[in-house]
């Protein structure tokens, strides 16, 4: 019956039209932008950026002259470890920013929040009491391949280590009647979420093979609603990436689709199918690289961080009934501060190595080994998936 109560809001919720598409919500500020504000600001960040990355690098310079990973002897005659580089994508809020939070804590951690908003970014770390010295925020638009590859030439300005690239942003866009498009022409979901981060982790794979951080990782946020062996994978639309034909079209949705099984245009199918691309890009990755690299390759479900921004685009009926349902019906609830902790394991746990692994909690909030569905886990349709992917963002 819960069930039931529950079920009953979604028809309409999934049905309802877009709402405030004018509006810009950044939820995590609780602030709400127009879209002449948001340019204004935008427009003002450029500055701000360059000028952050060109004073860090200096700073960097001085302080990263060389990093082994173990530092000498001290007094008392133990080793200790180097502070680790982890840079995440999206910590700008969610599950990004409490990771990022969580490393930072420790002071283990410096991280490098590749975000596509600066001011939001530097606000946000700062409201969630991140010390001044322990990030440094680098512009990335996943959306754009230049800013992808301009994001990497700004990181390696740096000349930090690069020890931990976590790929976590994304964006969900139920309500989209139609769909929109990065700035190379592939659709939104599918082009920020695996086709731009499919480019960040091919150029950072050398930078992370030099690291010499005793475990170097590549963390590539996954999800239970990419695989269909879940009751979550089952609620419709579901992911199901077909022979690939719109990818190969280019997701573009000029003479072709905009879906990748080349379909109808649905925006919360179009993202599940993104998390798909990501879970088995992660194991391909894996299978190419681990050996050669030493890289650990994972991906994970962190549970339903029913309160993030991903949602901003869902109508403010789902918004507002949606945590109260994974809390107290599905029980698949999990905080913003959990989440982050749980993917701050995966980039420094010791004991969380194991490569090929995506990794999900139990109710007692410990980690293990989690079964992919039959076609997060096919290896044709990941090495498929890879080479189309690396001819769409100029790889091959
Ligand atoms: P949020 O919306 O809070 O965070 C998403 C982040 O991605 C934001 O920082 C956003 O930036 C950033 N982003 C969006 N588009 C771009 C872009 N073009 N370039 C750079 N950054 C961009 O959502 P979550 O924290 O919930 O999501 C984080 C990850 O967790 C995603 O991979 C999601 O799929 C996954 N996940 C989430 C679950 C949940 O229940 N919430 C469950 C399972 C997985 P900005 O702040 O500027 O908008
Ligand atoms: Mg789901 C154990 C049950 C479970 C879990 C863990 C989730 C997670 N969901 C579950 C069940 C159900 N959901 C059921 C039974 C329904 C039908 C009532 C349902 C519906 C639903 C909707 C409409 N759920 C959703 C939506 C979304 O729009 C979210 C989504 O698909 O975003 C892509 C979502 C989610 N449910 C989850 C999780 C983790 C999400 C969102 C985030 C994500 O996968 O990245």
């Amino acid at each position: 019956m819960a069930l039931q109560a529950a079920t009953s809001f979604l028809p309409s919720a999934l049905s309802a039209r877009k709402e405030g598409s004018s509006v810009k919500d950044s939820a995590f500020l609780g602030v709400h932008l127009a879209d002449d504000g948001l340019k204004l600001e935008t427009a003002a960040l450029g500055l701000r950026t360059k000028r952050v990355i060109t004073s860090v690098a200096i700073r960097a310079q001085a302080a990263a002259v060389s990093s082994p990973s173990v530092t000498p002897a001290s007094p008392s005659g133990k080793k200790t470890l180097r502070k680790g580089t982890a840079i995440i994508t999206g910590a700008s809020s969610g599950l990004g920013l409490a990771t990022a939070k969580a490393l930072a804590e420790t002071g283990k951690w410096h991280v490098i929040m590749a975000c596509r908003d600066f001011l939001k970014a530097s606000r946000a770390a700062k409201a969630a009491g991140m010390d001044k010295d322990s990030f440094t925020v680098v512009h990335l638009d996943l959306a754009s391949l230049d800013s992808v590859r301009q994001f990497v030439k700004n990181v390696r300005q740096l000349e930090m280590p690069v020890d931990v690239v976590v790929c976590n942003a994304a964006v969900y866009q139920p309500t989209a009647k139609e769909p929109s498009y990065t700035a190379d022409g592939f659709e939104m979901s599918v082009g920020v979420n695996h086709l731009g981060h499919f480019l960040l982790a091919r150029e950072l794979l050398s930078d992370l093979q030099s690291s010499d951080y005793p475990s170097k990782r590549l963390i590539i946020v996954g999800s239970i609603t990419g695989n269909t062996n879940t009751l979550a994978g089952n609620v419709p639309p579901k992911a199901n990436l077909g022979d690939l034909r719109g990818l190969a079209g280019g997701l573009n949705g000029i003479g072709g689709s905009a879906m990748i099984d080349g379909g109808e245009f649905d925006g919360a199918k179009a993202y599940k199918d993104s998390k798909v691309c990501n879970m088995l890009t992660m194991q391909e990755f894996h299978r190419r690289y681990h050996e050669e690299t030493g890289v650990t390759f994972a991906s994970l479900y962190p549970g339903c961080i029913a309160t993030t921004g991903l949602f901003r685009e869902h109508i403010p009926l789902f918004r507002l009934l949606f945590p109260p349902f994974q809390k107290y019906i599905t029980k698949g609830y999990v905080s913003e501060e959990e989440a982050g902790k749980r993917l701050s394991q995966v980039v420094s746990d010791p004991s969380l190595t194991k490569s090929g692994v995506y990794w999900s909690w139990n109710k007692n909030s410990a980690s293990f080994e989690n079964q992919l569905s039959e076609e997060a886990s096919d290896a044709d349709k990941a090495k498929k998936l890879w080479e189309i992917s690396e001819k769409l963002v100029g790889l091959a």
